[in-house]
Formats: C-alpha cells, structure tokens, sequence
C-alpha cells in the first residue's frame, strides 16, 4: 500500500528508533525495531525525513560518526536531543511516568504529583521544540508521539512555528473527572489545542478528551462530530480530533509465524508440555497490565474447575522494565511470591501449574510461543491499544487460538466481536473465561480467530499510517 507523500516528515518522540550503547570508549548503535518503525522506513526514506528524539544519553556522547552511518544504512536522519541525568529523572521518570502514566490509565494512586518535575516537563519539552524550531522548513510535516510531549506544540507556536502540528497519543486519555485531579491540567489541556489534529486510539478515549476540553475550556466550540473526526474551534483555530486504532504489519507476524525456526521452536515448546493446553501472557513489567489479577484468575480457575488439573499450564513471560523504580520492584516482588504460592499449591512432579521467566525473549522465541499456545490471556486493568492482542491473532495461522482480551484494553473496541472480553478486575469473570476457552469447540475457535484475523489484517500499520497523514493533511473547512 503506498502512503500519500507528505514534503519532509518529522517525526518527534522521546526516544530515537535506535539505542545507543556505550562500550569502554566506544559508542554503539542498533537500529530499533517495532512494527511503527517499520511502517514509517518508506515514508521516512521518501520524504528525506528526520526523527528527532533523545537518545538514551547525555551532551557529552559522541554521536556523529553513528548518526552518520544511520543515514546511510536507514536512508534517513536522526537528531539527538541529548539529556542530562536529571532531566531524564525528572521529566521522564518523574512527570511523563509517575503522574501522566497512571493518570491517563485510570490509576490515581500511583501518581506522585511534584511541581519540580512538572517545570522539568516543561523544561524538557522546550528543549525538543528548541531542536524543531531550528530546523523545520516551512512545509515540513511534523508529527509529534506520545504523553512525554504533550507541550511541543505550544512551545513550537510560542516559538514562531507556523505550520500544521499533528500529535498522536498511544496511551489512553482520561475522563474529565480523573483529568481534573491534575494540578497543571489547565496548562497542559490549553497546550495541547495548539496541535492542528490530536489523534487518539478509540474512539472513547476521543471522547474523554473532548469531554474533558468542553467542561475545562467551556470558550471551545464543538462545530461537528463525525464518524472518524470532531472538528472543534478554539481561539479562531480549527481543531481535528481523531481516533487511529494502531496496528501491527499482519503480513511480517503470519509470514514469520510459518518460518522453519519458528515451527521448530513451536514444536519444541509444545513437545515439553505435551498434553497441556498453554496460556500465553506476554507483557512489560508493570502495574498496568494486570499481572497480579492474572495469576489469581488462573488460580481461581484451578480451584474452582478442578478437571483443569493437569491439563493448562500459564506461560508468563514479563520483560523487565523500570527495574530502579520501587513500584515496580514490588509488582516483582508480588509476582514471585504469588507464582511460587501458586505452583506450591497445585503443582505435581510431573506438572508445574505456572512457567513464569523475568526476561525478555529473542523474535523466534516470541512468535513460537504466539504460534503454539492454544489461548492468550491480555488483561490489562488499562491500555491504549496493546499490540500482543493482535501479534497473537495474525500468528495464530491454523486459526485455533482463543484470545482472552481486556475489555479495558484499546484493542477491544476492534477485537471485542472475536475475543472473549473479560474486566480484569473481576477474578471469578477471568477465570470463567479460562474454563470457556479450554473448552471451546473447535469450530467456534475457527470462527473467532478468523474474525480476528480479518479485522488486523484489512487495518494493518501501513493503513493506520496513510489514514493518519491523510487525516492530517486535509485542509480544515473554511470559516463563513
Ligand atoms: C504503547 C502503549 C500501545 C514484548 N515482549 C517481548 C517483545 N514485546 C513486544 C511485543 C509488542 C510490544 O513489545 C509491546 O506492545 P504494546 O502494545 O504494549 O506497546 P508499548 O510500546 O509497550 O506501549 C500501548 C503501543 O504504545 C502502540 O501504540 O499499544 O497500549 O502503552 O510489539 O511484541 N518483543 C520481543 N521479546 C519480548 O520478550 N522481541
């Protein structure tokens, strides 16, 4: 599918797609992967494009002869905005993860509001708009990602910076109710509706955002609400508010799933644990995933359908992730506490009840375990999309797997026909759907996993992309 070309594409996110290392004296750098960097290569090579991010270190790296050889092994260019450490402590760790991370995922209590880290926030911010507004040409396209950046636009317009600013969201946005519990909400709302299209992933989270934009800034005007956009008029400016559910290349995860290495690591896997069906949760390590509500639901399961014994084994793979941060090490803690109760509890010599690894596992390795395990179970207490849901679907390639969703997940309001939806909140209602699952026919499996597939394979990240430029090239109707 080809992408309408926009001029120059600049794409602004907190992190360059590549990591730089250092190693004794030497830097190094391995291009990033990830089904958006993928998707944007093309448009990012056609259009000369420019990716502007921090990248993972401080002003004193030296960085160019790498940046160098990205160019001309990516065909496009990187711009560094280098941070220090307490930056990276403040705005990152402090405002972008500990305030807007769980605010915008409905969860309150974990939010550490400190008025430091919010200048820092602002700080940072002015830091990348002081990087674009350095180079942006008048019609480049600028496209700024994700909750770090929130401000950019503002900061670009206070800056001069005439041209269209887009800004796409993957996380969720809050209701107005939660929203308002943020003491700089006003700044940060009035921010945002600098951007001339603010895209979202469902359309409830569109919702939440106007909402929260008609009782906070009761001046702004809605002039229409349509299927895929709100066109809202805020200071004599226009507004686009949409909603892109973000997808995944189908093709490289159907393609890769049927690889020779794959099938050979997916025979293996199930060979180990022959005669069991296998549950599959892959996740970050993180308090918004439900992982702790996860293992009771199974436990739950194995209590309360006892002919389960024996038969399913849970793989839980959780990638490290915030390791220095004490929240995060006491969901770990939790984790290996409950795992080991668990299997104490119901484990046999010859059958462990949960597989649980802390690492992250290697491309094979991960399409394996999504080709061969017979049910996903994805139940964030709260995500914006979650691309494992659909990652698991389009390896799903004999059309046999049940896929367990969240209901709270993005993915739900396109999977919800196929998936089995559950609130992970509700222990009793997982585990129900684990008993289901397990003994769902082999027709309706069919029937739902082909659903499935249909629906990521026709709204893949190449069409998610050409919607979203498209969406943001249309001019605004003009005023009577
Ligand atoms: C944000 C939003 C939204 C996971 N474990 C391994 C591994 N993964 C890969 C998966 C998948 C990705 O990580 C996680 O997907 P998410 O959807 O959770 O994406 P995030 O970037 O964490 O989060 C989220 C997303 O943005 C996109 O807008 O869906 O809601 O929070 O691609 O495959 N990959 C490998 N080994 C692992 O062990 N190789």
């Amino acid at each position: 599918m080809t992408v309408s070309q926009p001029k120059r594409l600049i794409i602004v996110s907190n992190r360059l797609p590549a990591v730089f290392r250092q190693e004794g004296e030497d830097w190094t750098l391995q291009p990033g992967s990830g089904g958006l960097i993928t998707a944007l290569a093309p448009i990012m090579q056609r259009s000369q494009g420019l990716w502007i991010g921090w990248p993972g270190c401080g002003p004193q790296a030296e960085l160019g002869p790498l940046l160098k050889q990205f160019r001309e092994e990516q065909g496009y260019q990187l711009l560094p905005v280098p941070l220090c450490e307490e930056d990276v402590e403040r705005y990152y760790r402090g405002f972008a993860n500990e305030v807007l991370w769980p605010l915008f995922h409905d969860l309150l209590g974990y939010c550490r509001f400190d008025r430091q880290n919010w200048e820092a926030y602002g700080s940072v911010n002015r830091k990348f708009a002081s990087a674009i507004a350095a180079i942006a040409a008048p019609d480049d396209f600028i496209w700024v990602h994700d909750y770090q950046l929130l401000l950019v636009g503002d900061d670009l317009r206070q800056m001069g910076v005439k041209q269209r600013l887009a800004f796409f969201l993957h996380i969720p946005f809050p209701t107005p109710d939660l929203f308002r519990r943020l003491p700089w909400k006003m700044p940060l709302l009035e921010a945002m509706m600098e951007y001339d299209l603010l895209g979202f992933q469902t359309l409830g989270d569109r919702r939440n955002f106007v909402n929260t934009v008609i009782t906070l800034l009761p001046k702004v005007e809605v002039i229409t609400r349509q299927r895929h956009h709100t066109l809202l008029r805020h200071e004599g400016r226009i507004i686009k508010v949409g909603h892109f559910p973000i997808s995944i290349d189908f093709d490289e995860f159907n393609d890769g799933a049927q690889s020779p290495e794959v099938e050979d690591a997916a025979w293996y896997l199930h060979e180990n644990l022959r005669g069991r069906q296998l549950l599959l949760g892959i996740d970050r390590l993180d308090y918004t995933k439900g992982l702790p509500e996860r293992f009771l639901a199974f436990e739950r399961a194995l209590e309360k359908y006892p002919d389960l014994l024996k038969r399913i084994s849970l793989l839980q793979v959780v990638v490290p992730s915030r390791t220095l941060v004490p929240d995060y090490q006491n969901l770990k803690e939790l984790l290996d506490q409950l795992a080991g109760r668990i299997n104490a509890r119901f484990g046999q010599p010859e059958w462990t009840p949960i597989h649980y690894a802390y690492r992250s596992l290697d491309r094979t390795q991960l399409l394996a375990r999504y080709r061969t395990s017979e049910i996903a179970l994805v139940t964030p207490l709260r995500d914006g999309m979650n691309l494992v849901a659909k990652e698991y679907c389009a390896c799903s390639v004999d059309n046999n797997g049940v896929l367990i969703l969240s209901e709270f997940a993005g993915a739900a309001e396109q999977l919800g026909k196929g998936a089995l939806l559950v609130n992970p909140y509700d222990i009793d209602d997982t585990a129900d759907a684990i008993y289901r699952a397990i003994n769902m026919s082999a027709e309706e499996r069919q029937r739902r996993m082909a659903l499935l597939r249909g629906e990521i394979r026709r709204n893949d990240v190449h069409r998610w992309l050409q919607w979203f430029i498209e969406s943001a090239q249309q001019e605004p109707p003009t005023e009577e």
